[in-house]
């Protein structure tokens, strides 16, 4: 085998190929991928991207288990048999770029990013050193730069990085508060500082909770505050539990806030939060992982007024922007933060004696070795449509979320969690005839419980749309339908209700 070689073991020859080692070999290659993406943009996403076509194809574990072999086998697998099994696993996988896939803070396919994504996995990089990884380490600084002037950060400073997933971000920021107020623990750990302690609301992700047991802090001390009756932290009660905290011998470090809680869409108020970061010296985090895109939106800006005091934010452009997954972000208005808190130097990798500026070595400040270009989609997405572009597509969602909001509270059967929700997922209840009227029977609400699970096992066994329910605090189960996707429009939401009302009307409870 040529040392130069790169190796694809398929298998139609029935022995292990190399890729493009000779033309015969090229060509068989070549004919199986672009069959393979023929298949993808026809069938995976032109085939189910359209209204006709069904959300999801329930099949139960067992039902899956016999439509496809998925045990690897001994002996290679002909093309034309992987072109099958690239059929069915489209076939049986939720289709999240479905105009009616509303079940989750993703969705949609945006051919922009869909072609990032592709170029991402066709050039396989892995973004630790400028050697390697040349072109995205630059196109991440640059991304990140302009994500921080965004937020309002002078001159884009400060620094940041692209993480896998939210939560994962938001662990970046208990680390990075942690290293800020306390540098000792990199070497010593918890047991070199006091008893720190986080604040929160008690709408916030689970991800705090879980980052805090994770690094050592303990889901103890992270203390939930109570949110008001729109969803949003209550400030006095953080005040009052920042004092009880350090009455009781215990050291506050920080607060996350949430643009964009993950249920009710709702922003905590930043400014009075800051003050109070400010008065305690307390690390502010914004978790924008949600609510981070309406930062593109000179009309929707608004709800995260104050973000620029923040220490560091978390901003996943795979949620309200629509970058395909995964697309996540931690940015910091503290520039050595990241690279002193997370360094480890290792010299077979980050060797500071190469030949070009190894300051452009980045790798070391992320928790992961290997790791996805994962800017690369969003770069493109960026490019293709503009900042302008982001913008309208933000505009077209709240107008959506709003017409949506607006023509349920006006149609029988709806009612709303919230008459004002702040971002553009909208709750409410679907109330079957069985219960109209009955409000006041001491059962309403245990009834009510049930109706949400029955909806949803109709909705995805006919498959005509997706829209998650939960139980959130007192309140018993409701739909929570979140707006991602502006390829969407005022008939569409018609459609929901109307298909509420097909599937629930005669449910009985
Ligand atoms: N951070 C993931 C949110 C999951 C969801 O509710 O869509």
């Amino acid at each position: 085998m040529p040392a130069d070689s790169n190796i694809i073991v398929t298998g139609d020859e029935r022995e292990n190929t190399i890729l493009f080692q000779s033309l015969p070999e090229r060509s068989k290659h070549e004919d199986f991928l672009r069959r393979a993406v023929d298949l993808l943009v026809e069938r995976v996403v032109f085939g189910r991207a359209s209204r006709s076509s069904k959300v999801v194809e329930w099949a139960a574990p067992e039902d899956i288990k016999k439509a496809i072999d998925l045990k690897p086998r001994d002996g290679p697998a002909t093309h034309d048999e992987l072109l099958a099994f690239m059929a069915d696993v489209a076939r049986y996988s939720v289709n999240t770029a479905h105009p009616y896939f509303v079940n989750q803070l993703f969705s949609s396919v945006d051919p922009y990013g869909l072609i990032g994504q592709w170029l991402t996995d066709a050039l396989n990089p892995s973004v630790y050193t400028f050697e390697v990884a040349p072109v995205f380490t630059l196109m991440e600084e640059e991304v990140l730069r302009e994500m921080r002037a965004i937020v309002g950060w002078p001159n884009g400073e400060g620094d940041g990085i692209f993480c896998p997933g939210g939560s994962i971000a938001n662990g970046y920021a208990i680390s990075c508060a942690r290293y800020y107020s306390y540098p000792e623990t990199k070497t010593k750990g918890v047991y070199a500082v006091p008893n720190l302690v986080i604040f929160t609301s008690e709408l916030a992700h689970y991800s705090t909770r879980k980052m805090a047991a994770f690094m050592g802090i303990g889901t103890d001390n992270c203390i939930a505050i109570k949110s008001d009756k729109l969803g949003k932290m209550d400030v006095e009660d953080l005040e009052r539990k920042i004092n009880e905290t350090i009455e009781n011998g215990s050291t506050p470090f920080m607060v996350t806030v949430t643009s964009g809680t993950t249920v009710f869409g709702a922003f905590d108020p930043i400014v009075p939060v800051a003050n109070l970061c400010k008065k305690f010296s307390l690390w502010l985090h914004v978790d924008a992982a949600w609510g981070g895109g309406a930062l593109m939106s000179k009309k929707h800006r608004h709800l995260l007024n104050g973000i620029e005091l923040a220490d560091s934010v978390t901003w996943n452009p795979h949620k309200l922007l629509a970058a395909p997954q995964q697309c996540s972000t931690f940015l910091t208005k503290h520039k050595r933060v990241l690279e002193e808190g997370h360094s480890s130097n290792a010299k077979y990798l980050f060797q500071k004696d190469k030949f070009y500026d190894t300051s452009y070595d980045t790798g070391d400040k992320h928790i992961q070795c290997g790791r996805r270009a994962d800017v690369l989609k969003f770069w493109f997405m960026w490019k293709a449509k503009g900042t302008e572009g982001f913008e309208k597509h933000i505009d077209k969602l709240f107008d959506n979320a709003n017409f949506f909001l607006e023509h349920i509270k006006h149609r029988e059967g709806f009612r709303v969690v919230l008459d004002k929700p702040e971002c553009t997922n909208i709750m409410f209840w679907y109330v079957p005839k069985c219960l109209r009227g009955c409000e006041n029977e001491p059962t309403y609400n245990e009834r009510l419980h049930k109706v949400a699970p029955k909806i949803k096992e109709r909705m995805i066994k006919e498959g005509t749309m997706m829209v998650t329910y939960q139980p959130q605090g007192d309140l018993v189960n409701f739909f929570r339908i979140v707006f991602q996707n502006s390829a969407l429009d005022h008939k569409d939401m018609v459609y929901f209700a109307n298909e509420f009302e097909r599937l629930g009307s005669d449910i009985v409870v």
